[in-house]
């Protein structure tokens, strides 16, 4: 597999790579390893994204060459790469457009609810993050990681590991993190940025959902919901909001922690995050027309705050066996 895909790439000089829209760490950091590893190899490299780079990832290396999609689709590009993204809908609007006839699009993710679009896949799911499938596919085309490189496949690994503290550590991700920090990964430096430097305004976010959580379901069931109109309230902006699960998924007991956004689009985001293995949180996105992974996934859906909130809650409290 990791052999096919190397000898397509070799018959390419200018390749793209991109990830899905509202880009966590390893979407960054599988972008920016890939297309690190794509110029030590030769190759003229476009990285995009459509949201851009989050301020916490600013700082690797390399990641000021991660920029907004163009107008139109370089007369140059042979080869797209899409790194992460479980559906080829989550690469966002302009991306669909740029690429609906693309002749040669990659997709190489990690997500069990992966859809298999493009013409050459390289699907490992519910392994640890997509930037340990790339270190791997690296480590297989005998590419020599450097300190970005290694910095930003760390990333990766790190934040879809919740800091290697998920079901998905296996002993080989460990022995991987161990070959990163060998490759010089400032581990105490790099964890610093990426954990320890919150926005004001991301507390005040915090806060607002701990003073608005709803816990029930005799303590199995947590959520949050964000009318539309309160970000601007509180002064928080797109950053602030993620992770923000991850404030009402900690209390003791909870088994499915959810929070209901609303995009003032007509649309409304749901995060869930499962803390128990019997409880598949996927299963319930996939239903809503969502996806990721057993343990975390996510779900846009159009409709009243009120309605999707119902809908979704009901789906979560049967899941639970509550009903
Ligand atoms: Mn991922």
């Amino acid at each position: 597999m990791y052999e096919q895909l190397y000898s397509r790439i070799q018959q390419c000089s200018t390749i793209g790579v991109t990830s899905h829209f509202r880009p966590d760490g390893d979407a960054i950091g599988s972008t920016l390893a890939l297309g690190l590893a794509l110029q030590a190899m030769g190759k003229k490299v476009y990285m995009w994204n459509e949201d851009g780079v989050p301020a916490r990832y600013a700082f690797l290396e390399g990641a000021e060459q991660i920029l907004p999609l163009p107008e139109e689709v370089p007369a140059d590009l042979e080869m797209l790469i899409c790194v992460d993204t479980g559906d080829w809908k989550r690469l966002g609007d302009v991306s669909q457009r740029l690429f609906a006839e693309f002749p040669l699009i990659v997709n190489i993710d990690h997500h069990g609810t992966n859809t298999r679009y493009g013409h050459v896949q390289v699907i490992e799911p519910e392994t640890a993050a997509c930037a340990f499938v790339l270190f791997n596919i690296l480590r297989e085309w005998g590419v020599e990681l450097t300190r970005p490189m290694a910095d930003a496949l760390y990333v990766g690994i790190s934040t879809d590991t919740g800091s290697f503290q998920y079901g998905s550590t296996t002993p080989a991700v460990m022995h991987a993190a161990g070959e990163l920090l060998a490759a010089g990964v400032d581990v105490a430096d790099v964890n610093r940025r990426v954990y320890q430097e919150v926005p004001y305004t991301a507390l005040l976010m915090q806060r607002e959902v701990l003073n608005n959580m709803v816990v029930e379901a005799d303590g199995q069931l947590a959520h949050y919901s964000m009318p539309g109109g309160r970000k601007a309230e509180l002064g928080v902006g797109l950053e602030d909001t993620k992770d923000l699960v991850d404030v009402v998924r900690v209390l003791q007991g909870v088994r499915a922690a959810l929070i209901f956004e609303d995009l003032e689009d007509g649309r409304i985001r749901v995060s869930l995050r499962s803390k128990d293995p019997a409880v598949n949180v996927a299963a319930i996105a996939s239903r809503f027309g969502g996806g990721g992974h057993a343990m975390a996934s996510g779900i846009r859906m159009r409709g009243t705050l009120e309605d999707c909130r119902a809908q979704v809650l009901a789906a979560t409290r049967k899941e639970l066996g509550y009903e």
